[in-house]
């Protein structure tokens, strides 16, 4: 999968996809994730990207011409599926869409700053819009990051075995069970005996059944759904 990130700031996307399993999925060939900066597309030698908004009002908006030029120069050498632009006033992001887009070739996302983007840009060139949650970043780089490596992981051949997104939180709409590790007794906190126990089929209905009870305790509203 290719991803194009537009922004303001592309330094913030540096670190995020430069370790661990974002590192891998690229060192695989599976993941490339490209930062642009959006001040190549500016209307001006000073770099201008943004502009006071009409009908007056504190703030700036991110003009239309920088980010169609790019959207359109971008768009003509890679063919993306999705144009994607993170707002706060977006859908908000979750493991089902996570699982779409992680089926998509070629994806770009565009970081919005200040007050915005003018709409018309948005009326025009975005296919989707995504809100990573009811709280206001001062940037769309995060949300950016936070989305590519939720829709990164789930290429497949990115997890293996070990890490397998079959058994992650929300694949099911279910959370994830407790888990433990060596040793089986820590200040006098066992591990359930269960999980010692060489019982797979024990062990799998203990898990499914933690599930349920993680997920009634801890997130009844996911149960609800569907
Ligand atoms: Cl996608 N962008 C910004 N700026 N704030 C957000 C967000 C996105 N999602 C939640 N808050």
């Amino acid at each position: 999968m290719n991803i194009h990130i537009i922004s303001v700031v592309p330094e913030l996307l540096e670190s995020p996809f430069s370790h661990s399993i974002m590192k891998r999925a690229a060192e695989k060939g599976l993941l490339q994730v490209t930062a642009h900066h959006l001040r190549k597309w500016a209307v001006n030698e000073y770099g201008m990207v943004d502009d006071y908004q009409f009908g007056g009002g504190a703030g700036m908006v991110m003009m239309c011409e920088p980010l169609v030029r790019a959207i359109e120069e971008l768009n003509a050498e890679h063919g993306f599926d999705e144009v994607i632009y993170l707002t706060p006033d977006g859908e908000k992001f979750h493991q089902g869409l996570a699982n779409t887009l992680s089926m998509k070739q070629s994806l770009l996302f565009i970081c919005g700053h200040y007050k915005g983007i003018d709409q018309r840009v948005r009326d025009h060139f975005i296919t989707r819009e995504i809100s990573i949650g009811d709280y206001v970043l001062s940037g769309g780089e995060l949300a950016a990051a936070v989305v590519v490596d939720a829709v990164g992981r789930l290429i497949p051949g990115v997890l293996n075995d070990e890490t397998s997104a079959l058994f992650d939180s929300f694949q099911d709409n279910l959370l994830a069970p407790p888990v433990y590790t060596r040793p089986d007794e820590f200040r006098g906190w066992k591990v359930p005996p269960v999980l010692l126990s060489g019982d797979h089929k024990k062990i799998e209905e203990w898990r499914n059944e933690q599930a349920l009870i993680r997920t009634q305790d801890k997130r009844p509203d996911l149960l609800k759904e569907d």
